[in-house]
């Protein structure tokens, strides 16, 4: 199958339609290593599958997600493909509906479906040995939303085809506000792509959605995820109260209870720095109170939590992403899919 034992890039150039097509030419050169330049030295495999696995993953939920459906059984789906397929969740999966634009992952007890009509943000990664990927599809559920999605998929298409080492970050953001202007809605523009580095999932730079003064430049061999947000709302966004996810700080030395001693030590060891679900913890049946654990940890400043982000005026929000690695003349899209 095509996920096993391979390591080629999926180079692509961008088709009007927005689907991404290989573009052969670029792909033997990168496949065939003997040959390059050393500015092109060939991406780490285990960042390539990370990506594969990820965009396989996306591609297969995408169908699952429809009316009545429970989220979190959308969120397991994603997360226990990601292992069968021989990597971990860089992070738990977001199912994020409608109003909410990101963050969302269900709760141990999630009763939540999803409706009939509106959108559904699907967010999810992979991580292979501290290689990561990042990538999101939105559905439609009934097909009345089309432009929401066209916004974000062409905006995302439009980015990409502005990476390559020198370009100033500010500018791939004034691209993805002005193609998602120019369709009639509102790029969010609190919500950033980032830098990925090993095991670091928002590694130094942001890439904006919209144009900003910002002086940084991507370079050769750096590694981005690229996600465009649009709304027919303010195009702000402002924090739940609630959080489902959340990361571990490193390192951390102060006294705590039993239980928050032991989702400290477990989250640490098996998560690192990257973000993991409060479902997570009662994964195996354990009935212990994690809840009250996490209050304390975050109290103590020993985790994080990542609030549910919602639009601000409470309107619809799209999303589409990839993950990037910048090559000496362009853009190799490490979470294609389609194969
Ligand atoms: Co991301």
């Amino acid at each position: 199958m095509m996920l096993r034992g391979t390591c080629m890039p999926d180079r692509a150039t961008m088709m009007p339609d927005g689907h991404l097509t290989p573009h052969t030419d670029i792909l033997r050169k990168v496949v065939c290593s003997g040959h390059m330049s050393p500015m092109s030295p060939t991406p780490p495999p285990d960042l390539l599958r990370a990506g594969q696995i990820a965009a396989h993953v996306r591609d297969a939920v995408e169908r699952r997600v429809r009316p009545g459906v429970k989220v979190i059984d959308i969120c397991t789906f994603v997360e226990k493909e990601i292992v069968h397929l021989g990597a971990r969740p860089a992070f738990p999966c977001n199912v994020s509906i409608n109003s909410i634009a990101a963050h969302y992952t269900s709760p141990h007890n999630d009763e939540q479906t999803v409706p009939e009509t509106g959108l559904v943000k699907v967010d999810l990664g992979a991580n292979v040995n501290g290689y990561l990927s990042d990538t999101a599809v939105t559905i439609d559920l009934d097909d009345s939303h089309r432009q929401f999605v066209d916004a974000v998929n062409s905006a995302l298409q439009d980015a990409i085809r502005e990476v390559r080492p020198g370009v100033r970050l500010g500018h791939v953001g004034a691209v993805i506000e002005r193609t998602i202007r120019t369709r009639g809605l509102r790029p969010v523009h609190q919500l950033t792509g980032h830098q990925m580095t090993r095991w670091t999932l928002h590694a130094g730079k942001t890439v904006p959605n919209v144009r900003t003064r910002t002086t940084g430049k991507m370079h050769a061999g750096e590694v981005y995820a690229i996600e465009p947000f649009a709304t027919d709302g303010s195009g702000t966004i402002r924090a739940a109260t609630a959080s489902y996810i959340f990361s571990t700080t490193m390192p951390f030395k102060k006294q705590l209870d039993p239980l928050s001693e032991e989702v400290y030590e477990r989250t640490q060891g098996q998560y690192r720095s990257l973000p993991w679900a409060s479902r997570w913890l009662y994964e195996g049946g354990a009935k212990r109170d994690y809840d009250a654990a996490l209050r304390r940890l975050i109290r103590a400043g020993a985790i994080r939590g990542y609030p549910v982000l919602l639009e601000g005026r409470g309107r619809l929000v799209s999303q589409a992403e990839h993950t990037i690695i910048v090559d000496t003349d362009g853009a190799i899209v490490t979470t294609l899919g389609g194969t």
